[in-house]
């Protein structure tokens, strides 16, 4: 009887062992996974100067504490295996060594000294303030506002009128850009892994990071402070293009608001547009039936203040929180995987006919809060008085959405 509940107990234990060593082995998988060569958000792979600062002295401290973590584990492994209980006597009782433990003090305190030493170096450096582009940089509910201050320039460029975009900023390679970052709400932070560390947006505050390619290309992030419903759909991303292509950006950017022709789907798109989204989202130089401008009222309607600028959607490869697809994912491995000298001349496209991803815009449309949660409970709308956050269903019909896919297909 001992016996065989000895022998139960003893393959519990082998199942445990063997359960606890698949445990291990997928968590190791996991974190090589992670290291995989087209990880786009690897800070192991950095793509700019500061993200190479940073890169550079993390691994300095890798190896520093990598010593340090090896003679503890060996250490431990000692003291485990010759001390383990064999049943001896309890060793003898010692209170205090005064020489050890001042030892102990001392010597962490010289190597934090020493770690100390190059990660406050880096700190300055990546604080220094020469840029040749200043952006300002908006975190919303729950996507990112970039404004390009009118009459300032970008790398040369000069900005000629001020452009506002979202969701994917787009700077000169090879050029030092400061962004001016604060919050519109609530505490978001940004974080573009391969270009730099994050920081914080603060409301009230003006926080900068600097911001180098180089080489141009695509480099990804998202939100990385929790700030509500939707911060895991808050992503980002910066795209770094040559000089030549980013003046083609600006000048776009910056063009002369053109109408749709009359007696087509999108010339009744854009009355539509100004009927249901202009209360929210501006599209620059757009006119009322009336002849004024028209203006975005967002505090009368959107707690989080403000809507993404359309004037340019479709030089955008994605939308709300550079979520969702505008181009289709054909498209979108060929603009990610194309090389460093044909990238600016395809991303100029913007989403072409044969790109455009219809279904997820579409989806959008008929009903915004069931593609990205805006509210935890729409039935209660009335005890906020009506003011939702984020974009709510505005319960369009099918005509409706066709005549604005066919407008916003012409923002570019
Ligand atoms: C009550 C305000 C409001 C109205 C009205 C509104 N929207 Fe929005 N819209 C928003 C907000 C806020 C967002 C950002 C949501 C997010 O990404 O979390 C948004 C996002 C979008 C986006 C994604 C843009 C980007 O760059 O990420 C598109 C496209 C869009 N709206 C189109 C429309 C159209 C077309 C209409 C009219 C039928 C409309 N919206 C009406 C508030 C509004
Ligand atoms: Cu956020």
């Amino acid at each position: 009887m001992e016996q065989s509940e000895a022998m139960v107990s003893t393959r519990e234990g082998q199942f445990a062992g063997r359960r606890r060593l698949v445990g291990l082995a997928a968590g190791v998988g996991l974190v090589l996974a992670g290291c995989a060569k087209n990880a786009p958000q690897d800070t192991f792979q950095p793509a700019g100067s500061n993200a190479r600062e940073i890169d550079g002295l993390q691994r300095e401290l890798f190896y520093v504490s990598g010593i340090v973590g090896l003679i503890v584990f060996a250490a431990i492994l000692y003291a485990i295996i010759k001390f383990k209980d064999r049943g001896q006597d309890i060793p003898e009782q010692s209170h205090g060594n005064p020489k050890l433990e001042i030892l102990l003090t001392i010597l962490p305190a010289i190597i934090l000294a020493v770690v100390a030493v190059p990660s406050v170096a880096a700190v300055f450096k990546l604080d220094k303030k020469d840029n040749d582009c200043v952006i300002n940089v908006t975190g919303q509910q729950w996507w990112w506002e970039y404004d390009y201050v009118q009459g300032s320039t970008c790398g040369g460029v000069e900005i000629t009128k001020s452009i506002v975009t979202s969701g994917e900023l787009v700077i000169p390679a090879h050029t030092d850009v400061l962004l001016r970052i604060t919050s519109r709400d609530v505490i978001h932070s940004y974080w573009i892994p391969r270009l730099n560390g994050k920081r914080d947006a603060v409301p009230g505050r003006l926080h900068t990071l600097r911001m180098q390619a180089d080489q141009a290309g695509i480099y990804t992030g998202q939100c990385t402070e929790f700030c509500g419903l939707s911060h895991a759909r808050m992503r980002q991303a910066a795209v770094a293009l040559e000089a030549a292509d980013f003046q083609t950006w600006v000048t776009n950017q910056t063009a002369d608001y053109v109408a749709p022709e009359a007696d087509t789907l999108a010339a009744t798109g854009e009355a539509t547009f100004v009927a249901q989204c202009s209360r929210c989202h501006q599209v620059n130089d757009l006119l009322s039936p009336d002849g004024t401008p028209v203006l975005a009222e967002p505090d009368l309607y959107v707690v989080s203040g403000a809507a993404p600028n359309l004037s340019k959607l479709m030089t955008r490869t994605a939308f709300a929180g550079w979520t969702f697809d505008l181009i289709s994912a054909e498209c979108r491995d060929k603009l990610w995987n194309a090389p460093p000298d044909e990238f600016g001349a395809l991303y100029l496209q913007g989403v072409t006919p044969e790109c455009f991803d219809e279904a997820n815009l579409r989806t959008w449309l008929r009903n915004a809060p069931a593609m990205k949660p805006m509210y935890a409970d729409p039935t209660k709308l009335a005890s906020t008085g009506g003011k939702t956050r984020g974009m709510p269903n505005l319960n369009l019909t099918e005509d409706q959405i066709d005549e604005l896919i066919a407008y916003m297909l012409e923002r570019k």
